[in-house]
């Protein structure tokens, strides 16, 4: 109640942008995926049809090669992709995580959620499910990906995410044995910017029915079997048509540990305007982790958003892209880090 009456005065002095209906609003300058979904809302498509296309024009263009296909090989050298859509009015999600040979994951998730009962699906399975669904298995492999792989193995396997084995993964490719001992680690500096930058999609159409989703291919040389943020409901995203969306972008093995969207969804529902919501859900992992990399977006169902991210040195600045009724191309915004 107190944090609800805080929250309400707190947004009430906060000044507003203007609001416009419908709207769609991504993670990064990808501004192609964000056409892709506006012009899917403009067809008089539904807003689940403008997060699967915006997110699908990634996974083709491979987005900063951090979508799709041909990026983030992990320590075997494979690239497999994390995805999720949730629809707003129904709290319907499904997810894919660790996705092999199948270049649209967002897809694959819509099925999950469409013809199966269940949320999240993995792995191999997932890929089955996914055949079974008339998806085409195919390589994820490229030549991009196979240099980025033997150049990691050239450099000894650095960086790495391993910890606490031997030999020391430093220095060295493993094979790894759990050493005796568990030493207190700094988080590696290399889940920074440069090894991942997931699409994160939002869309509200006229009468504020929302959806969420995330596309991404994780990070470069994570451990198989590794999953991120971007398939979890309420850490990647996440949408309700009463309260409003959010979609994040980052360190997500960090990120997941406290649902960023899910607690900003609800500061939403208590009163927070966007901005201030994203803002606190940053601040909730910055508390933990000052150094962690990450962004958010959060859109509420009136078409006010906002966008926050966690100020490193590499990292002040956050892009993103909106379209809404106000300009016939998607616009490129950015917020300051703090
Ligand atoms: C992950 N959060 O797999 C994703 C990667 C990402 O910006 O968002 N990069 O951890």
């Amino acid at each position: 109640m107190f944090t609800s009456i805080v929250l309400c005065t707190f947004a009430s002095l906060l000044p507003l942008g203007h609001a416009s209906l419908p709207l769609v609003i991504n993670t990064w300058p990808f501004k192609n995926a964000t056409a892709a979904a506006w012009r899917v809302l403009q067809s008089g498509g539904s807003v689940l049809d403008a997060v699967e296309r915006g997110c699908a024009r990634c996974e083709v263009e491979q987005c900063d090669g951090s979508v799709g296909y041909g990026g983030s090989p992990d320590e075997s050298g494979e690239t497999t992709l994390d995805a999720l859509i949730m629809n707003g009015d129904t709290m319907e999600v499904g997810a894919v995580a660790g996705l092999r040979r199948i270049k649209n994951a967002i897809g694959v998730a819509r099925a999950v959620m469409e013809r199966t009962d269940h949320t999240l699906l993995v792995g191999q399975s997932a890929s089955v499910f996914a055949e079974n669904m008339g998806f085409v298995a195919e390589d994820l492999t490229t030549n991009k990906s196979l240099n980025i792989f033997s150049q990691w193995l050239q450099s000894n396997c650095q960086p790495n995410y391993r910890k606490n084995v031997f030999p020391d993964p430093s220095a060295s490719c493993g094979p790894y044995e759990p050493r005796a001992t568990l030493k207190r680690t700094k988080r590696a500096q290399h889940a920074s910017r440069l090894s991942h930058d997931t699409i994160g999609m939002l869309a509200v159409d006229r009468d504020g029915h929302m959806a969420a989703g995330t596309s991404t291919n994780g990070m470069t040389h994570k451990v198989p079997g590794r999953v991120g943020d971007s398939p979890i409901v309420g850490a990647g995203a996440y949408a309700d048509s009463s309260a409003g969306g959010a979609a994040a972008t980052g360190d997500g093995d960090i990120m997941m540990r406290f649902l960023p969207s899910y607690l900003a969804v609800e500061l939403m529902r208590a009163g927070a305007d966007p901005s201030a919501a994203c803002k606190m859900a940053i601040s909730r992992i910055k508390r933990h982790y000052s150094e962690f990399f990450g962004a958010i977006i959060c859109a509420n169902t009136t078409g006010h958003y906002g966008a926050a991210c966690n100020k490193t040195p590499g990292f002040t600045r956050f892009h993103y892209m909106v379209s809404n009724s106000k300009s016939d191309a998607p616009l490129l915004k950015s917020v300051d880090c703090v």
